[in-house]
């Protein structure tokens, strides 16, 4: 029996450290370790729940927008508020906008080189490379001359010996499968990727005034002024400059995204067979077109036990579904105590011990829905989309299958997404949606726009005694919510429960594994002292730990260290 530990992991946000015990060439048990803690719920205590969203925003810079935005859903859900038609969509782009430059840049920038092995691209022929790009899509990039660019380009890092951003990786290991021309490919898009998603960006840097972390959010709506008369304002012409960066995205998530995603899934389907874990499902409904937040264009909910049948929809900003079985535990984290307790009645007292397998090992707390550890993320969000009958999605899902089945030369269905590629292939049908879902409501804002409709804010007011609410959003990471306990006006207590809490959550009260830990259990390890494999499924979730544990670190980590024992 191996011990892995790899600490930190690498191109991800925040400390996350991770332990397998490798028998056999396989992972037979795992511990998920969120290696900081910040105390951002314990900063907010007394201050001005129209100022939280400031605060919150600042638990994270890569989802940048999304704790802006739930954090005043929550206290508009305290408030009985309703929010401007005008407020809704122009919120709505801007988590459409920041969810496809986040999806990009996870899948190209922060996981791709765990499939693509840059080294193998410099022997490519590139004239092969682009006759197979032009097979599967008619990006007009791909060309020879491009891939050859690319190839020099690369060749030029080499021989200055400064390989750059392409410096660590594990190139030349035994799970790395690619044709070197696809590796050449591959790598191409990755350097066009940083053109795609900063244009993405640049829409929610427009309409937000800043990334990250927006400016315009208010409780009660936006501060964007609208006025088709000024300059200084939202205008038809700033819209229709966000339209052109639209489409220029648009093509890249059909033409490059979607095609490399299959083809990375068809040349590892074993992957598709690794990787499952948690099959408890959570995810909530997302782009509310209406005031109360009743109606969605995303539909949301809970599936148990990988069966999408029993599927159970969360239909408003007020269900009591979510509302009344969301729980944290802090059995196995560091805080004082050993309780599993509602949000609204959660503290957080941080207890520091050392890494105890069987103990407390985390300072991420380990939540629940319904008793049970839950995956979130757009694999949950794209299952539940699908399980309420959403046609985009299936759509999209039918589209992503049948490309996978063709190059992979079997047919390959829905139940391959319950694993590591699968991930990817969510975060990409998720990633055309949320393009479909920018483009709809960029259409709904000029609609509204040309009725004469500009308001953009309701003044919330804050009644005597204490009122309780919560909010939550289907961010890149899956389900984030926030809770609000407000009395006289001021915060008595905010708890954030997180995409990546969920997901990188330690054993929870019962003991079960969460979602990264039960992930890897079953993975191979072709060589311990080069654990790729672990980083692949792990990369799959995205994590993001600066949001899990919502302070800074401990004193004296070390920068860089993966042991075996
Ligand atoms: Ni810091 Fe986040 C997202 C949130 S956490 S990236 O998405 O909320 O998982
Ligand atoms: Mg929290």
């Amino acid at each position: 029996m191996a011990r892995i530990v790899v600490d930190p992991i690498t191109r991800i946000e925040g400390h996350l450290r991770i332990d397998c015990n490798v028998q056999n060439g396989k992972v037979d048990n795992a511990w998920s370790s969120g290696q900081m803690w910040r105390g951002i719920e314990i900063i907010l205590k007394n201050r001005d729940p129209r100022d939280a969203w400031i605060y919150t925003q600042r638990i994270c810079g890569v989802c940048t927008t999304v704790h802006a935005v739930v954090s005043v859903r929550a206290v508009e859900n305290a408030l009985n508020m309703e929010v401007p038609l005008n407020a809704q969509y122009i919120r709505n782009m801007i988590i459409a906008a920041h969810g496809i430059h986040d999806h990009m840049v996870h899948f190209y920038h922060l996981s791709a080189l765990d499939w693509v092995d840059v080294v193998s691209a410099l022997s490519a022929d590139p004239k092969k490379a682009a006759s197979l790009a032009q097979s599967l899509s008619d990006w007009p990039n791909n060309t020879w001359q491009e891939f050859k660019a690319v190839q020099d380009k690369l060749k030029g890092f080499v021989a200055s010996g400064q390989l750059g951003i392409f410096a660590n990786g594990y190139w030349g290991h035994p799970a790395m499968k690619l044709p070197a021309e696809v590796n050449l490919l591959a790598a191409a898009h990755y350097l066009q990727a940083f053109e795609y998603q900063r244009k993405a960006n640049k829409i929610t840097t427009i309409l937000g005034s800043k990334t990250p972390h927006i400016q315009n959010m208010a409780v009660g709506g936006v501060s964007n002024p609208i006025n088709p008369d000024s300059e200084d304002a939202l205008n038809f012409e700033r819209l229709a400059y966000i339209k052109a960066m639209i489409d220029e995205v648009g093509s890249f998530i059909h033409n490059v995204y979607l095609t490399d995603v299959t083809a990375v899934a068809a040349f590892y389907k074993d992957w598709l067979n690794y990787g499952k874990g948690v099959v408890n499902y959570l995810s909530v409904p997302e782009f509310p077109v209406d005031t109360k937040g009743t109606q969605f264009l995303l539909p949301g909910g809970y599936i148990p036990n990988g069966n999408v049948g029993a599927f159970e929809p969360i239909k408003s900003f007020n269900d009591a579904l979510f509302e009344d079985n969301v729980k944290e535990s802090i059995k196995h984290a560091w805080y004082d105590g050993e309780w599993d307790r509602h949000p609204y009645e959660e503290d957080t007292v941080p207890k520091y011990t050392d890494f105890q397998d069987d103990g407390k090992y985390s300072w991420v707390k380990a939540p629940s829905f319904k008793g049970k550890p839950a995956q979130v993320g757009p694999l949950a969000n794209v299952l539940g989309m699908y399980a309420a009958g959403h046609e985009g999605t299936q759509k999209y899902v039918n589209l992503a299958l049948s490309k996978v089945s063709a190059l992979a030369g079997e047919k390959v269905g829905v139940g391959a997404l319950h694993s590591t590629l699968g991930r990817h292939a969510a975060r990409c049908v998720r990633t055309a949606l949320l393009y479909d879902v920018l483009v709809q409501n960029y259409n709904l804002l000029i609609e509204n726009m040309a009725k004469g409709d500009f308001a953009t804010f309701n003044k919330p007011e804050f009644p005597s005694g204490e009122q309780r609410g919560f909010g939550f959003h289907e961010a890149p990471r899956g389900t984030l919510s926030h809770w609000v306990v407000i009395n006289n006006g001021k915060i008595k207590n905010y708890q954030a429960v997180v995409p990546s809490t969920w997901n990188a959550g330690p054993r929870g009260s019962g003991d079960e594994l969460g979602p990264y830990e039960a992930s890897l259990v079953g993975n191979p390890i072709a060589d311990e002292k080069k654990p790729l494999e672990v980083l692949r499924t792990i990369h799959s979730f995205d994590p993001c730990l600066a949001c899990a544990i919502h302070l800074h670190d401990n004193e004296n980590q070390d920068i860089s260290k993966v042991s075996v024992w």
